[in-house]
């Protein structure tokens, strides 16, 4: 197992001397992130991120994300090139040493909260959460004000997205993704790297778009569509937690050796165990790595049962003794959560 931690590049306030000053870390995840997406990454933009990193002492081998563009997602006629670019860009991470590519395949809207800074009222730490009432009553259409939201598209652009999405079900979205793993998987395992499909957060649809990285199933109709070693998975606990009908530790188990890279967090419940949203959208709040409604302990040892020999970050954290900083990404928390795990890593292999 590594040890990493989540960099954003220079826009992120946390030096990455801090970050090599956690026990144990061996390097950072990060991206390019001044090229659109679509474009192929420029060899000079991936050198210097390598090169930032060395000289804190740290590695660059996973890249978080290469973002797969609107029009492979949806089949347009602009894809086979876009897949291309995709492909030419993995071929330059392979080139400079990166082992891991972890991406998603949600349509528009990456992962979704309805609050940023969920107050815990027994500590005065805040964190990440999801209200799924609140989210339902949102309307995308009528300009949104998610938090987090990054309004990278205007008000009419998103509009005429969502309504291009309108034709795309469930099975067609699988099969722009077979198409998208068809076209990539031959580059990425030539390139060396393995691809980390990230799951959908939270695993189930939301504003009428369809979400396939849901849980075992998908990840069993992944390696149906391709065997090839470079297609593999990101384990985020938090995100296939989410739907408290996903097996975390079977799934650690069963998929250990096809998962490259584990985001590891916890969440905690907000609604009843009895409650019959389950699998369809619950509620939960981002809770400390080592508590919550997830038994962190045991989807390590499972995961260490079935081989597991990838890269670890702790995923989010929450925002504690002060810190103001990007909401689930701040430093005291995280660092908390990789020295716990770490720990957690050390007791079951020893
Ligand atoms: C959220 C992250 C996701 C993840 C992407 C991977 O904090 O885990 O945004 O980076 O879904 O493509």
């Amino acid at each position: 197992m590594k040890m990493t931690f989540r960099w954003f590049g220079e826009s992120d306030p946390i030096p990455l001397q801090y970050i090599k000053q956690i026990p144990c870390m061996t390097g950072i995840v990060s991206a390019v992130y001044d090229v659109p997406v679509g474009e192929v990454w420029s060899r000079e933009s991936i050198a210097a991120l390598k090169k930032q990193a060395l000289s804190a002492g740290l590695e660059f081998e996973v890249v978080e994300s290469v973002p797969v563009h609107e029009e492979i997602k949806l089949g347009g006629a602009d894809a086979p090139q876009l897949i291309a670019n995709y492909a030419e860009t993995l071929r330059r991470l392979g080139e400079a040493g990166v082992k891991v590519v972890c991406y998603n395949f949600m349509p528009v809207f990456d992962w979704l909260r309805s609050d940023l800074a969920y107050h815990n009222d027994e500590d005065g730490s805040n964190s990440l959460a999801y209200d799924h009432d609140a989210v339902l009553a949102m309307d995308p259409n009528s300009g949104l004000s998610l938090p987090g939201w990054d309004e990278s598209y205007g008000a009419q652009e998103l509009q005429e997205l969502l309504a291009r999405y309108k034709g795309v079900d469930e099975e067609r979205l699988w099969l722009n993704f077979a198409a998208f793993l068809k076209g990539i998987l031959p580059a990425a395992q030539e390139a060396g790297i393995t691809m980390a499909i990230h799951p959908d957060d939270p695993p189930w649809r939301i504003f009428g778009l369809p979400r396939i990285i849901t849980g075992e199933r998908a990840m069993e109709r992944m390696l149906e569509i391709s065997d090839s070693p470079a297609n593999g998975f990101t384990l985020c606990t938090g995100s296939y937690g989410a739907n408290p009908m996903n097996d975390l530790e079977g799934i650690a188990k069963k998929y250990a050796k096809r998962i490259p890279f584990a985001h590891l967090r916890n969440i905690e419940y907000l609604i009843g165990l009895d409650d019959t949203r389950y699998g369809k959208g619950m509620s939960f709040a981002e809770s400390p790595h080592p508590t919550g409604s997830l038994d962190m302990k045991k989807i390590v040892a499972a995961l260490v049962e079935g081989g597991f020999s990838g890269y670890v970050r702790p995923d989010h954290g929450r925002m504690i003794w002060g810190e103001k900083g990007k909401p689930g990404y701040g430093l005291f928390d995280r660092a908390l959560g990789a020295a716990y795990l770490v720990g957690l890593f050390e007791g079951i292999v020893d």
